[in-house]
């Protein structure tokens, strides 16, 4: 079995570890959201590449989110009394990272070949691609202006009410080598629980990757990203709620109704399911909280199993 998921975020990266630990990690490719990334203190950090790769080498501050776990914080912590930017927190394992990181990708070397490089150092069999190795990045539309999209979540805390997103790049990138292949030719593929606006909308602007969808003859099944009208982090509901959108799994379904076959709601939200059928997605509920590492094998086979039940498998 071969899987593909189209992955930002927390959410992302516990969906691909649950399908790891029931699969085995060497059946599941990640195609990770590349328009969080950004330039601090002239590193290279790629936010969502890094939270698939922690979380699946056991490394992920899982508390947070994000980051490595037990950090230290003394290179910032002198970063910032030599007058350096100190906004985005960066631990000193991370920051170890990301030189490495930095340093390939100004030997010219691109950020698909960094990434194969960094998972295999850490021991991950995982194969995680960047959307693309292209520039790429999102712009979130505020009344306040237009912020990059770090400057928005991080910097001032994600509180600007966001009128509208944009993916700066997208029109002239190209999806980075592998990930049409691995979208074609995967028995499943999975659009992670991931913010739709800013996890998934940059992966899907990248030409080619939503007609790669479009083409498939086997499933995309699409997971809620929302939980009992909920999102499990992460300011999603507010978003839907600016923009108009019902903050429940079903808004967020409406949000990817034209990439996927199907629709994973929790339990918890069965009562949502004829309002998914509505949409054309057939709704499939299955518990999707994996919240707690313990708890993914047994998500990820009970995903895989119902949507074998469901004959969405092959
Ligand atoms: N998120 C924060 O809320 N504050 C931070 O200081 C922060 C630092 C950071 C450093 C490395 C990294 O890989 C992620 C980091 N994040 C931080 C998370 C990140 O901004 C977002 O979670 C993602 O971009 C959204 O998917």
């Amino acid at each position: 079995m071969r899987i593909t998921v189209l992955c930002g975020g927390l959410g992302g990266s516990r969906l691909v570890d649950s399908l790891g630990r029931a699969a085995g990690a060497e059946a599941v490719t990640a195609i990770g959201n590349v328009g969080d990334d950004v330039e601090i203190l002239g590193l290279h950090v790629s936010p969502d590449l890094d939270t698939v790769l922690y979380t699946l080498a056991n490394l992920l501050d899982e508390e947070r989110g994000w980051g490595v776990r037990d950090e230290t914080y003394g290179a910032l912590g002198l970063a910032g009394e030599l007058g350096g930017e100190t906004w985005f927190t960066l631990g000193g394992r991370d920051i170890g990272l990301h030189l490495v990181r930095t340093a390939m990708l100004r030997d010219g070397r691109p950020l698909s070949e960094v990434t194969a490089r960094l998972a295999s150092a850490l021991g991950v069999a995982t194969r995680i691609l960047p959307a693309t190795d292209d520039s790429l990045r999102t712009i979130v539309t505020t009344p306040d202006g237009d912020l990059s999209f770090q400057d928005w979540f991080v910097r001032r805390g994600h509180r600007d009410p966001v009128l509208g997103v944009r993916f700066e790049g997208a029109a002239d990138a190209r999806p980075a080598p592998g990930v049409l292949d691995a979208i074609h030719e995967a028995d499943l593929v999975f659009l992670a629980p991931s913010n739709p606006f800013v996890s998934l909308g940059p992966i899907l602007a990248v030409p080619g990757i939503a007609d790669a969808l479009a083409e498939r003859s086997g499933p995309v099944v699409a997971l809620a990203p929302i939980v009992g009208g909920r999102a499990l982090r992460g300011p999603l509901a507010e978003m839907l709620a600016a923009q108009g959108h019902e903050p429940t799994a079903l808004g967020a379904a409406r949000l990817v109704a034209e990439h996927a076959d199907a629709f994973v709601v929790d339990p918890e939200d069965e009562k949502l399911a004829p309002a998914v059928a509505e949409l054309g997605l057939r709704p499939v509920v299955a518990p999707i909280v994996m919240v707690d590492p313990d708890h993914r094998a047994s998500v990820g086979r009970g995903l895989l199993d119902v949507l074998d039940r469901e004959a969405a498998l092959p």
